[in-house]
């Protein structure tokens, strides 16, 4: 069963070897009407590239894609993804993973619920979110992520890491990514850091997130590392001139 999405909606896809999700994921945003998509691609090696230009081919109009070759990056991706779609007509921008972690079904209920506010959150931790096939290991980390993000930073969402996200488009636009100073996961939290600063009304509404059962994950070391610092380097550059509102 699909529900109608309302306001023009792009999804932003970023990508590297996920040639085997990446058609599970077209298939089920095309499927909601008034959806568009944009793969941002960083020259997968597995051809991921590719088979994204030929399902763009499939649906005229409606899926976009942008080969990255320079300064790759999971940061650098979105920000290239998000300056594009923000130059066209959308209403709504979202980020959702295309590991089929984030399935396409809970789109029109983080739609629905931008009606009230500024940012919404697929969340995993408010009632009714859930994770799947993850190891405790990963439960672990995750749940101790998000704690020490929020004791830190003193944001209030509940799941500060998810990527499953959907932005009214002046909220997204008011975000000065350029003076963004993460890359990686961290960026989503930097997102998030920025928006809540800038007076954003942040919802959650909850998500089944699904650990992927295919390709690899890349989460690395240099990616926790990173994680660990930026809650204090955001707060330590919190009323710089650059994170004021424009
Ligand atoms: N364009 C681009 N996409 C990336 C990059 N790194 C990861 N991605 C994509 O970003 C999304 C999230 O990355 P994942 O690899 O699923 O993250 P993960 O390591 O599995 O982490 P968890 O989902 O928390 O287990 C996926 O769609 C990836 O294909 C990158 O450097 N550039
Ligand atoms: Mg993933």
């Amino acid at each position: 069963m699909t529900e109608g999405i309302s306001p023009a909606t792009l999804v932003i896809v970023p990508t590297f070897n996920e040639r085997e999700n990446l058609p599970i994921v077209v298939r089920g945003l095309m499927a909601h009407p008034n959806v568009s998509m944009m793969i941002v691609d960083d020259s997968s090696p597995d051809g991921t590239g590719e088979l994204a230009d030929a399902t763009a081919r499939e649906h005229p109009g409606r899926i976009e894609v942008m080969h990255r070759t320079a300064r790759p990056g999971l940061g650098r991706s979105y920000i290239d993804g998000i300056k594009k779609g923000l130059e066209q007509r959308f209403d709504v921008i979202c980020q959702m993973d295309a590991d089929l972690s984030h399935d396409p079904r809970h789109l029109p209920a983080l739609v629905r619920a931008i009606g009230q506010a500024d940012l919404v959150i697929g969340s995993r931790y408010i009632a009714g979110g859930d994770i799947v096939n993850w190891p405790l290991r990963r439960r672990l980390l995750s749940r101790f992520a998000n704690y020490y993000i929020r004791t830190v930073t003193r944001l209030n969402a509940r799941d500060c890491t998810s990527g499953y996200r959907c932005w009214r488009r002046d909220a997204l636009a008011r975000l000065a990514l350029d003076d963004f100073i993460s890359d990686g996961y961290s960026f989503l939290v930097e997102m998030l850091y920025v928006a809540s600063r800038q007076g954003c009304r942040i919802a959650e509404v909850p998500i089944t997130f699904v650990e992927r059962h295919q390709g690899e994950s890349k989460l690395s070391r240099a990616v926790l590392a990173e994680s660990a610092i930026t809650p204090w380097r955001l707060i330590a550059t919190k009323d710089s001139v650059a994170r004021r509102p424009r």
